[in-house]
């Protein structure tokens, strides 16, 4: 036993427990813990952010990238609350990240004490981030802190990964009680859960009979790390393979088996794949409605009559969406190493349909190509992803913000490896990919790191380009400039043919945009604007071989198209705009989840 504060308790087992780095704002709710984190038995490295939301999406990138959890910390209320987005976006996602915050001392709680919320019940902050944390905890005593520090890494490391939030009320970081660190290895279970033998059996008759069968991955396949099982059960029984925006990297993009993604932003050949298959495996996978095209049958998918086999770890999304003629709550790595072994020897003939699979894919080149090797400048949406493409290696990492560039990255950047494609693509929170791709390169120091995203995402949490100075931490940042949220204005112009507050613009209506050449130089980046099409490579070839903090601006045409659309997304048409509103209704009334 050892006598230690609530905040030596914490930091102790953070440090115990494995966690690397601790990203956050220290303010008076929470300095009893980071004062801890100076210590030599609790000393982690502390990243001082510039703003709580980055802290808890850099933890989230670094978990994308690694599979390790990283923790954020930030003071009471005000920081607090800073952290939701952050939290809502690893919780849709299902990435484990710890957010801790401090909390009003239980001796004064319901006073109305500064940055405590308490007009309706006392001390409030702690129900707004029930409904965005895996689980949640406000410890009332300092001598139940090691319990609730071994239940938050649990809740972390079994089953469904997603994050979890700690409140410390600031009196109980203060005070010390006679403690032990609970050895983790003993409140942890042995492997991961096993799929029952009659679903594999079932799974692999199915299968067996397939004619058109294809594997969709999500992000499960990839936390499971299922790729090389995944891998041998395509090439053994000669199976397509798409991906939604999450499962991107679980198979490599190169292989003549890969189809494309799936889904509103997918590929004309993923969808067209998917959406003729007679069996559906789905590994990992929640069948969102971006990647079901909101489940319009023969869009992205017709289940039924396509029948669905589902693995997923979390029992609650077999039959979410689609009915499942087999439904496998269980490991994805486990399940489909167990379905490929239980498949006859002798794969059937599918000459046929690889050869359609290779010819759709021909097509879909040369209409991508279109886009990406166009020399106009300003550029397409595309031609910087082409570039990237060129000077980075296999296993470089690229983080993708929201709007055009979250869908062109998808369809354009080819990735060839798990955890090398980063997108907050359930929540698709703007400000997510700065942090996050700062998160990565912590997890990937020595891989290239780029961040792609457009001047509205960058606008969100731009600040924190100054970490890669104050931390020296080379990340590439490329700001595709259209002034403007310009996937947004796509959308609504398709919605009701006209827009607004979607243009950056001056009161003469011309387009405005801050100098983010001048903006990198502020931070101390070293930054560039592309000035011509022949600038790019060369650009961005010297950037990556410098090694530093990078921030490159390419200007972007605001009329130059986003990425294509072959899927559909259900958003409802004003009933008093009669355009569009008949296939509106037509496509909608296919749709199957309900
Ligand atoms: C926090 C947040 N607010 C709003 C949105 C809705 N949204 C999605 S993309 C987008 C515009 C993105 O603009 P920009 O990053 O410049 O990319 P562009 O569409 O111009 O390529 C908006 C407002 C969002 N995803 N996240
Ligand atoms: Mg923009």
């Amino acid at each position: 036993m050892t006598k230690l504060t609530g905040g030596q308790i914490v930091a102790r087992a953070l440090k115990e427990y494995g966690i690397e780095y601790v990203a956050g704002i220290p303010g008076h709710g929470i300095w009893s813990l980071t004062d801890a984190f100076l210590e030599a038995e609790s000393e982690i490295p502390f990243i001082q952010v510039f703003h709580e939301q980055s802290a808890v999406h850099m933890a989230d990138g670094y978990y994308r990238v690694t599979g390790k959890p990283m923790a954020a910390v930030t003071s009471i209320g005000a920081g607090a609350s800073n952290t939701v987005i952050g939290l809502a976006t690893a919780y849709t996602d299902s990435t484990s990240t710890i957010v801790i915050t401090g909390g009003p001392p239980t001796h004064m709680r319901g006073h109305g004490l500064l940055q405590e919320l308490e007009r309706f019940t006392p001390n409030e902050f702690p129900k707004i981030a029930e409904a965005v944390s895996k689980r949640n905890w406000v410890a009332q005593r300092v001598d139940e802190l090691p319990f609730i520090m071994q239940r938050l890494f649990s809740a972390m490391l079994t089953g469904r990964p997603g994050p979890v939030h700690l409140e410390i009320p600031m009196d109980v970081q203060a005070e010390s009680a006679d403690v032990e660190i609970h050895e983790l290895a003993k409140r942890l279970p042995i492997g991961t859960a096993h799929p029952d033998p009659s679903a594999i059996a079932e799974a692999a008759n199915l299968l067996g009979d397939a004619v058109r069968p294809v594997i969709v991955l999500g992000g499960g396949a990839i936390t499971s790390e299922a790729s090389p099982e995944i891998l041998a059960l395509a090439e053994k029984w000669s199976v397509p393979v798409v991906t939604t925006w999450n499962g991107k990297g679980a198979f490599p993009e190169d292989h003549t088996l890969f189809a494309g993604a799936v889904g509103q932003t997918g590929t004309p050949v993923g969808n067209a794949i998917a959406s003729s298959a007679d069996v559906v495996i789905a590994v990992g996978c929640r069948f969102t409605d971006w990647s079901a095209s909101s489940y319009a049958k023969g869009v992205s998918f017709s289940i039924p009559d396509s029948k669905l086999i589902h693995i997923d770890l979390d029992p609650q999304e077999i039959g979410k969406n689609y009915p499942a003629e087999v439904g496998i709550a269980a490991d994805a790595k486990i399940t489909v190493g167990q379905i490929a072994d239980a498949l006859p020897e002798k794969a059937p003939d599918r000459t046929e349909y690889l050869h359609e699979l290779e010819q759709k894919k021909e097509e879909w080149g040369e209409q991508l190509s279109q886009r990406r090797d166009s020399s106009r400048f300003p550029f397409t949406s595309q031609r910087p992803l082409g570039a990237l493409r060129t000077v980075l290696p296999r296993d470089a990492i690229i983080v993708a913000g929201s709007g055009n560039t979250q869908g062109a990255v998808k369809q354009t950047f080819p990735v060839y490896e798990p955890r090398t494609h980063l997108t907050a693509g359930g929540f698709s929170s703007m400000g997510w990919a700065v942090p996050a791709a700062i998160g990565a390169k912590l997890g990937a120091p020595d891989r290239p790191v780029v961040c792609v995203l457009g001047d509205g995402d960058f606008l969100m949490t731009a600040q924190e380009i100054g970490l890669c100075v104050t931390n020296n931490i080379p990340v590439v940042f490329v700001v595709q400039d259209n002034s403007g949220f310009m996937s947004i204005r796509g959308g609504q112009r398709k919605q009701t043919g006209r827009h607004i507050g979607t243009e950056f613009n001056r009161p003469d209506g011309t387009p405005y945009s801050p100098d983010f050449k001048a903006l990198g130089e502020a931070f101390g980046l070293r930054s560039y604007r592309v000035e011509s099409d022949d600038q790019l490579e060369t650009t961005l070839k010297e950037a990556f071989e410098s090694n530093e903090p990078t921030l490159i601006e390419v200007p972007t045409d605001r009329d130059a198209a986003g990425p294509w659309v072959p899927g559909w997304w259900d958003f409802p048409i004003p009933e008093h705009f009669d355009e569009g509103q008949a296939e509106y209704r037509e496509i909608r009334a296919k749709e199957q989840h309900l």
